[in-house]
């Protein structure tokens, strides 16, 4: 026992190692080729007849994870899914069309791939959510539910699930917001996060489900948009600067919400997905921080590279009130600690990366 779990710490040392970006696009068997601290073993440790089923792959977050997963485990061993065929999809990717809604046609993917690990990113956001408030809870719950059930049914090893800094609401504290507080989301997106969070919790303790998961805030990247989320802002504001040099806010220029890069969103699920089981000390969802930001600051920060830049405001959308109930900023000591979270962006790195790449890539 005490054997295993010296090297399963070993082993997660090696893929911190790999995980720190160093290696750029290389593949965990290009970097081993190419550095020699990092052993042989610890390839065929992390391709040890790993079998990853992503559901919901096609979103923002989905995109850039299946991309991360399939360079560590081999395109073979990462299967995709969701309700529509993908915009782009390579020639050996797998990939089948799934509704997390139907069991039968879920229990049949389960067993046709027969998962090792599964990622849950399906998901209605906390926009949409509020105007499709049945459809939110019935997506975000029962598409859970069902996952939780199939995981525990066939045996499946790690399950990741995102929840959400949604899971606040105005009682909590507005700054530094504790893992552990008043937690009372008004958002229906909120209230099916905190209801997942206290589910997963459940399956962990009950059927010893190896669960685990991140509170996301909002995610910033240029490859694939998010949709119908509060934060979508800080991701549109940099396509409306290059395209039109002016951007309309739908928040109000001082409301701080916590952010994240995207490459820290993915190392940090990475990072999560392979810590020591022992070290998980939280089975409901771990705080997790970046940065955080209000729009006027952005704005400026946009405006240091592109001069001609204008902001303006409108003062009646309806996610100003979900902002308004969120965290300014988080406290993530937690996932600090249990398994070394640290993210790497900060404003500036992450504005520079956004337009070098918008302007090239899109
Ligand atoms: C949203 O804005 O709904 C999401 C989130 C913070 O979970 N980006």
């Amino acid at each position: 026992m005490q054997f295993i779990a010296h090297n399963a710490t070993f082993f997660h040392e090696n893929l911190q190692i790999y995980n720190s970006g160093y290696f750029g696009e290389k593949s965990i068997n290009e970097a081993i080729d190419c550095c020699p601290i990092l052993p042989k073993k610890c390839a065929n440790f992390v391709s040890m007849k790993e079998r990853i089923l992503m559901i919901g792959s096609n979103g923002q977050i989905g995109s850039e994870l299946a991309t991360a997963l399939r360079r560590r485990f081999g395109t073979e061993n990462v299967i995709t899914s969701d309700i529509r065929e993908p915009t782009v999809l390579k020639e050996d990717e797998i990939f089948e069309i799934i509704n997390v809604l139907d069991k039968p046609a879920l229990t049949d993917l389960f067993e046709k791939y027969k998962p090792t690990q599964l990622y849950l990113l399906a998901a209605m956001l906390s926009a949409t959510g509020e105007k499709y408030p049945q459809k939110a809870w019935d997506l975000n719950i029962n598409g859970l539910l069902n996952v939780l059930d199939l995981a525990v049914e066939l045996d499946v090893k790690k399950v990741f699930w995102p929840s959400s800094i949604a899971v606040f609401g105005p009682h909590s504290p507005k700054q530094n917001t504790d893992q552990y507080c008043v937690m009372d989301p008004v958002s229906i997106y909120g209230v099916t996060k905190l209801a997942g969070e206290r589910l997963c919790e459940y399956y962990h303790h009950k059927y010893k489900l190896d669960i685990r998961s991140v509170r996301f805030p909002g995610i910033i990247s240029w490859k694939t948009a998010p949709g119908g989320g509060t934060t979508d802002y800080a991701v549109d504001i940099f396509i409306e600067a290059l395209k039109y040099g002016r951007y309309t806010c739908f928040l109000s220029a001082n409301t701080a919400l916590p952010m994240l890069y995207m490459e820290d969103a993915v190392r940090g699920t990475m990072e999560l997905m392979d810590a020591p089981v022992e070290q998980i000390s939280i089975r409901s969802s771990y705080n997790l921080a970046g940065l955080s930001f209000t729009p006027s600051e952005i704005g400026k920060e946009i405006k240091k590279i592109l001069p001609n830049f204008e902001m303006s405001y409108v003062d009646d959308d309806p996610r100003q009130a979900i902002a308004d109930t969120w965290p300014a900023s988080i406290d993530d000591a937690y996932a600090r600690r249990d398994w070394g979270w640290k993210p790497k962006f900060d404003l500036e790195s992450i504005t520079e990366d956004m337009i070098a790449n918008l302007k090239t890539n899109v």
